[in-house]
């Protein structure tokens, strides 16, 4: 049996997400306005673990911080199985498991971390990433140690620099030191990810996807591969896979890493954003016959992927979405969402994940 069979991802409001029960829920983000408007966010109390009011169940719930640029302003990521979840939490992850899959979601406040001056040489946000990646493969340890398959990172104030370094560069450097620390691959065998800004008041927050079978680990033959990059970038390079591969045939699931505009290494029509729309469609595409000439997925479609839109500033929003829907039809499963992108170049970064179950139509 295949592990993968039966997973499914939804894109719902939360006032629907009783229609279905909980039971074979693995885990889920929840997609709104930042926590200092007010908002609901700051209702349920806390930052990343919650479940839903009236859910009943322990669900594991990632609160990404990342406004929603379309109605409705909160959009709730589900992702399912066929089989009932067994939850728990391993220190500050909280996890679900069911049919060979782990979904793990946690955050960390920088504030709480903050070492007394010159007592660490790491940064705040360099100690809640460590601390976030060694919790998170500890968790993964104490699971059996299913492989990693697809990891989402939201960062708080992405492209800031505070003492002396991109917040987003103290990021990798953190995430390369715990990984190393902890025996994991650096370049390689490492997880598709996604690694997008959030609201400066917000967590670190982190949400993952792990398989007791292993994903074939794609990489895309127009870019270098980001664990590759050259220094310029910063001074340890980016530790995730184009894109993973997770099942075969039919029951394969296929995710995509965020994607921009990026040819080889260099990002490419800075200040044009109809264009690095195009250019990122390109990779995409590149990266879906990748991904079927390396793996035994079954033939999918740009058109038939399901598609998170991460949209630097608000008033591109147009331009994005008149690109897309002309490449990819009108019925495309597209969620637009305000965040920052790890390149202060880059005004837009689209990640997507695709196979049976995961399909718009189904
Ligand atoms: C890029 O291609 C764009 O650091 O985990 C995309 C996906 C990007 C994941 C990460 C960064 C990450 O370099 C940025």
């Amino acid at each position: 049996m295949s592990s993968a069979q039966s997973l499914r991802l939804e894109y719902l409001h939360p006032s629907e997400s009783h229609s279905e029960g909980w039971h074979d829920v693995l885990g889920m983000a929840v997609f709104e306005g930042c926590a200092d408007e007010g908002n609901s966010v700051e209702q349920r109390g806390r930052d990343s673990e919650c479940a839903l009011p009236g859910s009943g169940a322990e669900v594991p719930l990632a609160h990404v911080h990342t406004p929603v640029l379309d109605e409705p302003r909160e959009v709730l990521e589900v992702w399912r199985t066929g089989g009932r979840a067994q939850r728990g939490s391993h220190g500050r992850v909280r996890h679900a498991l069911s049919g060979g899959l782990l979904f793990g979601s946690l955050a960390v406040r920088e504030a709480e971390l903050a070492a007394p001056a010159g007592a660490s040489p790491r940064t705040p946000l360099e100690l809640a990433t460590g601390l976030a990646y060694r919790q998170m493969y500890a968790s993964l340890a104490a699971a059996g140690n299913p492989h990693l398959v697809r990891i989402w990172n939201y960062i708080p104030d992405i492209n800031l620099d505070t003492h002396g370094l991109e917040r987003y560069r103290q990021f990798n450097t953190a995430r390369h030191e715990a990984s190393l620390a902890c025996g994991r691959a650096v370049a390689g065998k490492v997880p598709a990810a996604s690694a997008l800004g959030a609201a400066s008041s917000s967590p670190l927050t982190i949400y993952f996807l792990a398989s007791h079978q292993a994903p074939t680990f794609i990489e895309n033959p127009r870019q270098t591969s980001a664990y590759r990059y050259p220094a310029q970038y910063g001074p340890r390079s980016p530790a995730f896979s184009r894109a993973t591969v997770l099942g075969e045939g039919d029951a394969a699931t296929l995710f995509i890493s965020g994607t921009a505009s990026i040819v080889g290494h260099r990002t490419m029509h800075a200040g044009d954003v109809a264009a690095q729309t195009r250019e990122t469609l390109v990779n995409i595409q590149a990266l879906l016959e990748e991904a079927q000439r390396r793996s035994r997925m079954s033939a999918l479609s740009l058109e038939a992927l399901a598609y998170k839109v991460y949209v630097r500033d608000p008033r591109e929003l147009p331009v994005i979405r008149a690109q897309l829907e002309a490449a990819l039809g009108s019925r495309a499963a597209l969620l637009y969402l305000k965040a920052d992108v790890c390149r202060s170049d880059l005004s837009v970064e689209i990640e997507a994940a695709g196979g049976r179950g995961l399909r718009p139509a189904d």
